[in-house]
């Protein structure tokens, strides 16, 4: 591997995940391609070395095969991110994530560059609250929600381009991230940022959904790994064994935030819930750690939070100007 191209690499994993490889690799060039919609920013890569920035779609089909030219590797990020915009707006997340997706793999396999897709836990559905079920790699596919349809396609062409042209493809199925640089949708950093403004935290529903936590330097470091060692044509479930209900993580949040907002007190609001909303994610990562080796670094989630916490904290200048925005969207929503 000696250039990477990396779609979505202004986004929450994917800036991480070039930060990564320029910190462990950097004999890698880099050249990451990037639409910056509302949750791509460019500042996300600041400092960083080895990369060349490209403002583009990856619907764009000339551009996407002049830069395909030019790599060995292609690591795709990209894609419309956040359930509650697919459930008011799905069209874009078919357009990014399906014909997106359809436009790489194309290109892939004219230059016969290896591909690994980035998908999520949330193509196999949920589960029921009290199930000790986890997914593994056999399990099947059941969306539930638009976003989790459109990932789930993407995640079938991949494994039909491996299967018809012979495209050197891998894939890793990711649970819940957590970490610096997630967009202020999100539920951690939102819960973080509304305290730190003087908002309630907003908790949906009864507050009991699980989400399987794992902190991105540990899905960077997964990726990593696949790309070295992962066989070609296999899908790699990545998770750290960190399941949590939502007001528990909002428990821990009001143990961790006071320090960070001095006078203000910290309160909580119910609100409705998603339509459709998934109850339990859990995914068993046993394949990845029993045949290449990899395991988690950040298995202490309390202190992955303060951390996360302390990040949003020092960086107020990163998300303080689309603050207003986001909770404005949030609140035609009812949420
Ligand atoms: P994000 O929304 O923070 O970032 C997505 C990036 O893709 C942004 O920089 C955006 O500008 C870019 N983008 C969107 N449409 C584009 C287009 N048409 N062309 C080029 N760039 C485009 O998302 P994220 O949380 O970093 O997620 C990255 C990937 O990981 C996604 O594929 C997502 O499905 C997957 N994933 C995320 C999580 C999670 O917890 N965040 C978990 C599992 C899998
Ligand atoms: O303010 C909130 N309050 C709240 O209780 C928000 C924004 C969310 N929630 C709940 C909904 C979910 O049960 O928290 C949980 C997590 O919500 P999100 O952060 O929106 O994540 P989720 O829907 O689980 O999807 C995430 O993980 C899988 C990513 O956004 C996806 O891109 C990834 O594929």
């Amino acid at each position: 591997m000696h250039t990477l191209l990396v779609t979505g690499g202004a986004g929450f994993i994917g800036s991480n995940f070039v930060r990564y490889v320029s910190a462990h690799a950097p004999h890698i060039r880099m050249i990451v391609l990037d639409a910056l919609t509302y949750a791509g920013n460019i500042a996300n890569l600041d400092g960083v070395k080895n990369v060349e920035f490209v403002h583009g779609s990856i619907t764009d089909e000339k551009l996407v095969d002049s830069l395909m030219s030019r790599v060995d590797t292609v690591v795709h990020f990209a894609a419309e991110s956040h359930n509650d915009r697919a459930i008011t707006q799905p069209r874009i997340f078919f357009e990014t994530n399906v014909m997106g997706t359809l436009i790489l793999l194309q290109a892939a396999v004219k230059y016969d560059v290896r591909f690994h897709h980035i998908s999520t836990d949330e193509v196999f559905g949920d589960t029921a609250l009290d199930s000790t079920e986890k997914f593994t790699e056999s399990s099947s596919y059941k969306p539930s929600s638009p976003y989790a349809a459109s990932k789930a396609a993407s995640d079938h062409m991949v494994r039909a381009w491996v299967r018809t042209y012979g495209l050197r493809a891998t894939i890793s199925n990711c649970s819940n991230n957590y970490g610096p640089f997630q967009h202020i949708e999100k539920f951690i950093p939102r819960a973080i940022t509304n305290a730190l403004c003087g908002l309630p935290i907003k908790l949906y529903g009864d507050g009991l959904a699980v989400r399987d936590w794992i902190h991105v330097e540990d899905q960077c470091s997964a990726i990593w790994e696949i790309l070295q060692n992962g066989h070609i044509g296999q899908t790699y479930l990545v998770g750290a064994n960190c399941t949590i209900n939502n007001a528990h993580v909002v428990n821990m949040l009001e143990e961790i935030l006071p320090q960070y907002c001095g006078e203000q007190k910290i309160t909580v609001e119910h609100v409705r819930d998603r339509l459709g909303a998934d109850r339990r994610y859990a995914l068993d990562p046993h394949k990845i750690v029993e045949e290449l080796g990899w395991k988690a670094k950040h298995t202490d989630f309390r202190k992955g939070l303060s951390q996360t916490v302390e990040w949003y904290a020092n960086h107020q200048d990163w998300w303080e100007a689309y603050k207003p925005d986001v909770e404005r969207s949030y609140a035609n929503l009812g949420q």
